[in-house]
């Protein structure tokens, strides 16, 4: 039983195919060093509370002008619920989960971050616009998924 010619033909377009797409991906993880944007650093989910910077939930001004805010996502909200920060400051959101996976998606934003047990999930943003911003968990959680949402207050700096 031999090949046929078609056959051939597509064979090697699906290898060839292959080969190109691992090394793109192999370049680009390798040679320009592209990486997940966060949630390398890693936590003991039991410890959470006790552990900083999330033994103290809440919007904290840095000495360099920065304002970072940490969350802690449990079944089903988010602490703290009221965060206020400047509009047109740059903000870092640090986030970590207690229990189960949620999501801390801050929506009309770019911030949308998986929430893992155990990971430290950071994202840096700034709001050109004074207002309220909506915060959703997008990741099922258990029964009161749908609870799950609280605001940010964005004020004119
Ligand atoms: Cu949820």
């Amino acid at each position: 039983m031999g090949f046929h010619k078609y056959e051939k033909i597509w064979l090697l377009f699906g290898i060839i195919s292959l080969i190109l797409f691992l090394s793109i991906v192999g370049v680009s993880a390798f040679g320009f060093n592209h990486h997940p944007s966060g949630g390398m650093e890693t936590i003991d989910p039991t410890k959470v509370e006790n552990t900083a910077p999330f033994d103290e939930p809440g919007v904290k001004k840095l000495e360099d002008g920065t304002y970072e805010v940490v969350v802690i996502a449990e079944a089903f909200s988010f602490n703290p619920g009221d965060i206020k920060v400047p509009a047109g400051e740059k903000v870092v959101f640090k986030v970590t989960s207690k229990d189960v996976t949620h999501s801390f998606s801050i929506v009309d934003t770019t911030v949308n971050m998986m929430v893992v047990p155990g990971r430290v999930n950071t994202k840096t943003f700034k709001f050109d616009k004074p207002g309220k911003y909506l915060i959703l968990c997008n990741e099922y959680c258990g029964g009161g998924h749908h609870y799950m949402s609280t605001e940010i207050e964005v004020v004119p700096s």
